[in-house]
């Protein structure tokens, strides 16, 4: 039997089953890596409280980060919400020792409902201490503006000006997300020597919870089996796509991307890809 790449999640857990560590294993377990998880935090809402944010200690992050290595070892790796220039510092520090090879560093700061999933002095120590570790990192506009120094974003020069730029903190790979420009859903990926644009069609619907997770989660699943990076940018922003087609709410409140659908309905949608 051949195994399956071992995958692992470090993340926040989002209770009601969105995003966050919830919505990457379950894009890791659609494209048949073995995901493993490091909760750093907790997201739920108490409605007496009203707390949302409920961290858990660094040494729970990093007993749940030896007892997957040890156990199982991993060959890809990708970061989520880390909420604190505390957790950054003990992260980077695990990833570093870990000589694990693909890094996916998506830098969450908000959540599509407004939940702060960073604290603001924790800019700085992503910025330095964990970017520079990343294969990718995958900000969507107000996560590239924030790592630029509150830049404003707003067409696609711009989004290609700030991959180049972002370059420079050290990734191997930027993918800036144009999901919140109107018109087609492009994002620019840059290299170090060249730009490349992938296009899909905008979808209309909010039920969107997750997609950056699972965008996230599919690249580091696609990149740790090996997959070249355009290649891996075009296969994850198809499968995310139709996630998000097949979006839906249970309730009232914006709902779920849906990380089955590329295998339920076996479709996966066009991507127009273009070297700028
Ligand atoms: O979608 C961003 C996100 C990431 N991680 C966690 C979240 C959210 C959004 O709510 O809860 C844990």
């Amino acid at each position: 039997m051949n195994y399956p790449s071992r995958v692992m999640t470090i993340a926040g857990s989002a209770a009601g089953g969105s995003a966050g560590i919830q919505a990457d294993l379950k894009t890791f377990q659609e494209l048949d890596v073995y995901g493993m998880s490091v909760v750093t935090a907790i997201v739920g809402r108490h409605p007496e409280t009203n707390k949302n944010v409920h961290p858990q200690t660094m040494e729970a992050i990093e007993a749940q980060f030896y007892t997957a290595i040890q156990q199982v070892g991993a060959d890809g790796l990708k970061t989520g919400m880390l909420f604190t220039k505390e957790v950054i510092e003990t992260v980077a520090g695990l990833i570093q020792d870990s000589g694990i090879k693909t890094i996916v560093v998506d830098p969450v700061m908000v959540g599509k409902m407004n939940s702060k999933l960073l604290e603001d002095d924790a800019i700085h120590a992503l910025k330095r201490k964990l970017i520079p570790l990343a294969t990718m990192i995958t900000p969507n506009i107000p996560e590239a503006s924030v790592l630029l120094g509150d830049r404003p974003l707003h067409t696609l020069q711009d989004l290609e000006q700030a991959a180049v730029d972002l370059h420079a903190l050290g990734p191997k790979y930027v993918l800036v997300k144009g999901g919140r420009l109107t018109g087609p859903a492009v994002d620019v990926l840059y290299d170090g020597e060249t730009l490349t644009t992938f296009e899909a069609p905008r979808i209309d619907t909010v039920n969107t919870s997750g997609a950056g997770c699972t965008y996230s989660a599919a690249i580091t699943a696609y990149l740790t089996k090996g997959k070249p990076v355009a290649e891996t940018v075009h296969l994850a922003k198809s499968f995310v796509t139709t996630a998000i087609e097949y979006g839906f709410s249970f309730t009232d409140i914006v709902g779920p991307t849906y990380p089955i659908a590329e295998r339920k309905y076996g479709e996966a949608h066009p991507i127009t890809v273009k070297t700028v």
